[in-house]
């Protein structure tokens, strides 16, 4: 109690995989009833949008948080159904966050090493877990929507790329002229915002009209294990520190439909901050299913605690 009034208590567990952050939701939690995961996402958003600001934003969390809701899966093959939102909404999938999923359940002691199926708004994804740090994903099937598109970008001139989906949407853009620095983020991020503004300004989408949120630009990698290396602008503004799962299996698509990857043939994503995810795709019939192999550690075991008399209780909007 605090003068008189119940807090509410939220417990989570936080992770990291190649450096982004992921805060899984374990305890404490509005019931979403037991709808589909997509519906279960739709109610998040329409009627307690406040879990979400609560426990990503300022001055609890902050704008590069990732949070993972876990739920019961309405498919009893799943080990356990998940909603991810980040500073501004919800996400269909997130990659990097099924990573600290899969650790955040092992550190619960909920799996052992093993094969997982697990339950997302966008389709069920898979997970093989080593027992250890590293995970590897079977992503929902991916595509490219629409090949070398040129939009017109405000301050920059014409920037050409390729629309695909990765379990989010993506515009993926090789020719920029950019340095993907760590020390050039914030003109990167400037960068990238023209370009979704850009693509929205000119009514370019993902498939049925979806607003294509997140950017990603290429370039040469620095480690020389690696293929290439990208800067991943996410939408609430903030960059990916890791090489984004759901980025890389839009690029997986592109590589593929393009002729430039053979399927079972490794990819290796450098992301800005210089982690790699392993990629590689496999089709099933025509569709491409995107396989990313990382690592994630756990960081933190905590109860946020909500304050009805603190003015900033459900975080800066
Ligand atoms: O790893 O798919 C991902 C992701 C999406 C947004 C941030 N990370």
């Amino acid at each position: 109690m605090m003068n008189g009034k119940t807090a509410k208590r939220i417990r989570v567990i936080d992770s990291h995989t190649g450096g982004e952050p992921t805060r899984v939701v374990i305890d404490g939690a509005p019931d979403l009833g037991r709808g589909s995961l997509a519906e279960r996402r739709a109610l998040l958003t329409e009627k307690y949008d406040w879990l979400r600001s609560a426990v990503i934003n300022e001055p609890r969390g902050s704008d590069v948080l990732v949070g993972a809701l876990l739920c019961e899966p309405v498919d009893p093959s799943c080990v356990a159904g998940v909603i991810y939102f980040n500073n501004v909404g919800t996400i269909g999938m997130c990659g990097h966050g099924t990573m600290g999923v899969a650790v955040t359940l092992a550190h619960l002691g909920r799996i052992g090493a093993g094969t997982y199926r697990l339950e997302t708004p966008v389709g069920v994804v898979s997970f093989d877990y080593d027992g250890g740090h590293e995970v590897t994903i079977a992503n929902v099937p991916s595509y490219r929507h629409a090949a070398n598109v040129t939009v017109a970008v405000e301050g920059v001139g014409k920037i050409t790329g390729d629309v695909a989906w990765g379990g989010n949407w993506f515009f993926l853009v090789s020719e920029h002229g950019q340095e993907l620095e760590l020390s050039n983020v914030q003109h990167l991020t400037g960068f990238t915002w023209r370009i979704r503004q850009a693509l929205a300004r000119q009514g370019v989408t993902g498939a049925e009209g979806h607003e294509i949120d997140h950017i990603e630009l290429f370039g040469p990698p620095q480690d020389p294990t690696a293929h290439s290396r990208n800067f991943v602008l996410c939408p609430g503004k903030a960059y990916d520190r890791s090489p984004c799962g759901t980025g890389t299996s839009a690029k997986l698509a592109c590589l593929i439909a393009d002729g430039q990857l053979q399927p079972g043939e490794v990819w290796r994503q450098e992301s800005i901050v210089g982690s790699i995810f392993e990629a590689w795709a496999t089709l099933e019939g025509d569709k491409v299913v995107p396989h990313l192999k990382g690592s994630a550690y756990i960081t933190a075991e905590a109860t946020l605690i909500l304050d009805p008399d603190d003015p900033f209780c459900y975080g800066i909007r």
